[in-house]
């Protein structure tokens, strides 16, 4: 029998109990692994998303001063590359998100207005996290059209690097791209496509997120733009992966699907999308080709899976 899987947006309140690893347990080689204040505001923030429940309103976090500063660092280093490294839609989006959700150099925005805005260009919203979900939890999430984003920041001592997502990762790098409509959707295609999957799809599912969403390449006219949330939110990665060092190869979901990869490095391999409508096409054809004895469809008045 199929896994289980989440009918409707509420089912996904059991998936903080079974997340993998908790947003407050810091490696030895965290930046903020030997701070004691960072890690009592880390157990906090976990704290918080810990009795989230679906329908309620989003948690405001009161940022420090510390952390606002933090975030401006990073703020200014990554938009004075998007002009010439993001794709257009990111481009598109920054300013609305400036305009609508506060986001600036001098303010850490918060996820409600945040996913209120993602509500009403593509019907996307947020939920906070605890910790590392799941690949499993996390794409079945993605057929709701639910984003899952963490609301710490980064160790200060470090602001250009986080080895785990962090809120300028999921408000710079992601957040954007959920306000496109042709993302939207293709985002979606992943998520309905994880639902009751089996584990060998699940990892291959897992994997075309990697080298789309997190780590995509998209060609724009003449040029290439990053459109993944990795590359928009590294200062480093960003300039490298249009530079001419790593390889680049045309967007395809079943060389994808299987392609080895780093985590701890810069990509020697990157997938250059056509579009994202087009993206859309090819990851709703490869999932057609998974054995699943069932099919799904989402509900969008009710915001519920049908199992057909
Ligand atoms: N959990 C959380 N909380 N955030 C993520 O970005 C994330 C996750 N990514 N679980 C998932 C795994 C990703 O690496 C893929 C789908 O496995
Ligand atoms: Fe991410």
């Amino acid at each position: 029998t199929a896994p289980w899987f989440p009918r409707k947006k509420s089912d996904m309140d059991t998936f903080a109990e079974k997340v993998m690893e908790y947003g407050d347990e810091l490696d030895a080689d965290h930046p903020g692994f030997t701070d004691p204040v960072y890690r009592e505001r880390r157990a906090e923030i976990t704290r918080i998303a810990k009795t989230y429940k679906y329908g309620q309103e989003l948690p405001r976090i009161q940022y420090t001063a510390q952390e606002t500063a933090t975030w401006g660092i990073v703020y200014k280093k990554l938009t004075a590359l998007y002009k010439t490294h993001a794709c257009r839609e990111h481009q598109y989006v920054l300013p609305l998100l400036e305009h609508n959700c506060a986001y600036a150099p001098d303010n850490i925005p918060q996820i409600e207005d945040v996913s209120r805005f993602m509500k009403e260009s593509t019907g996307w919203t947020l939920r906070p996290v605890m910790g590392l979900l799941s690949s499993r939890d996390f794409l079945n999430a993605l057929a709701f059209r639910v984003f899952h984003s963490t609301q710490y920041i980064r160790h200060h001592s470090q602001p250009l690097y986080t080895p785990e997502p962090d809120v300028c990762h999921e408000l710079l790098g992601h957040v954007p791209l959920y306000a496109d409509p042709d993302f939207a959707d293709f985002s979606q295609e992943i998520g309905l496509a994880s639902l009751g999957a089996s584990d060998e799809d699940i990892e291959k599912l897992a994997t075309i997120y990697w080298f789309t969403v997190e780590f995509g390449l998209c060609r724009q006219g003449d040029e290439v733009r990053a459109y993944g949330a990795g590359l928009l939110s590294s200062f480093g990665e960003l300039e490298y992966c249009l530079s001419d060092k790593p390889q680049k190869v045309p967007f395809d979901p079943k060389l994808a699907a299987t392609q080895k990869y780093p985590i701890t490095e810069y990509q020697p391999l990157y997938f250059v999308a056509h579009s994202f409508k087009e993206m859309k096409e090819q990851v709703r054809d490869y999932a057609a080709t998974m054995q699943r004895p069932f099919a799904v469809r989402y509900n969008a008045l009710t915001e519920s899976v049908e199992v057909l």
